[in-house]
């Protein structure tokens, strides 16, 4: 059977009924692709899958809980959505938009999101607004706006976005078996992992996985509020997409970790540009800086022991790396070879790099 997005296809357990008009656009049903080469360089003996979430259709995680969040904002008569965003929700905000037919208007901090998410935002014709600020400005514009304009948010506060996201640990426990002994995400505003505690324990409960994950969020060490214990109001990241440092879903957050016996860290921007190019490298992989916090972090819990050898682990990488070709390409300054279009110069081309 034709797959028809997430919605359609966990019905059951999403707020719509059969008269809901579902605006979709195939999101969900992503690769849990296992890590072939990386263990090995470990030295561990553990079992490591990753979630490609950049599959979605706009490329991001986003668009689990955008599907859900602009049905319901449609069903609800509503003609617009806003959003603050670091770049991927204004992305999927766009698209979902356009596909619905109303308007979005996305509020973004000025030069500090990724081009392929500007490009996207723009090219389905949002509105674009640019802030002299961040993230965290922007969102409290957002919540303030809202009182006086005839929009819907849709950031992660819109309960609805959770629930569409919850749909990947259904799909990861549906591929496995059960559920994994450890999930590690990055962490910006917190909904992601809150979404896929929720998810794990919704299928637990219903005796679908017999056990639970522990849930391991990271950050970037300079946007790491989660790790200093408070508010921070200069976050600071190359990984912009979770440059982030009033998360909205703090309190959440928190229960996950409690609940799932989890923990936060953070990683410096040189780890996590260092586990971007280890994935791209080693596996063929390819994810925005950001997605690859998860990994980074999971690698340096693995070799120090905190998590334990025979552990299976899910890290979830939330964006496509195409979502950033400046950061990747400045990675790779000495990557390419200028040669005369003759045979023997790409001769020796080759014959030198073999
Ligand atoms: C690639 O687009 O907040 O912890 O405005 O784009 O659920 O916030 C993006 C977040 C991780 C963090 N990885 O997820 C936005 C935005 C990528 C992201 C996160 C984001 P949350």
């Amino acid at each position: 059977m034709r797959y028809t997005g997430l919605i359609e296809n966990y019905r059951d357990r999403l707020p719509v009924d059969d008269s809901t008009h579902l605006i979709s656009l195939g999101e969900g049903n992503t690769p849990l692709i296992r890590l072939e080469n990386i263990p090995a360089t470990l030295g561990k003996d553990v079992d490591i899958y990753v979630k490609y979430e950049g599959l979605n259709p706009t490329g991001s995680f986003k668009d689990r809980g955008m599907t859900m969040a602009v049905t319901k904002a449609v069903e609800s008569g509503s003609k617009a959505i806003i959003c603050a965003s670091t770049g991927n929700t204004s992305a999927s905000a766009a698209a979902y938009a356009a596909r619905a037919g109303i308007k979005a208007f996305v509020l973004i901090p000025e030069g500090k999101i990724a081009l392929g998410k500007l490009a996207q935002a723009m090219i389905h014709g949002a509105i674009i607004i640019q802030i002299k600020g961040n993230f965290d400005d922007g969102m409290r514009l957002v919540k303030e706006v809202a009182d006086h304009a005839p929009v819907s948010i849709v950031n992660s506060i819109n309960p609805y976005r959770l629930q569409g996201q919850k749909t990947a640990a259904f799909e990861i426990i549906e591929e496995l078996g059960d559920a994994p002994d450890y999930h590690c995400l990055p962490v910006g505003n917190a909904g992601n992992i809150s979404a896929h505690w929720m998810g794990y324990k919704e299928y637990f409960d219903d005796g679908k996985a017999t056990n639970k994950p522990k849930m391991v969020g990271y950050q970037a060490a300079g946007a790491a509020p989660f790790i200093k214990g408070e508010m921070i109001d200069e976050p600071e990241t190359i990984a912009t997409a979770i440059r982030i440092g009033h998360p909205q879903s703090w309190d959440l957050a928190h229960t996950v970790e409690k609940e799932s016996n989890g923990w936060f860290d953070a990683l410096t921007d040189k780890e996590i540009l260092a586990a971007q190019k280890l994935l791209t490298e080693k596996e063929g992989i390819f994810c925005e800086p950001a997605s690859a916090t998860s990994l980074a972090g999971a690698m340096r819990d693995i070799k120090s022991g905190k998590i334990p050898e025979g552990s299976k682990i899910v890290c979830t990488l939330t964006g496509h790396g195409l979502k950033d070709p400046d950061t990747a390409i400045a990675q790779c300054k000495d990557a390419m070879i200028n040669i005369n279009p003759v045979m023997d110069e790409v001769r020796d081309a080759i014959l030198d790099n073999m």
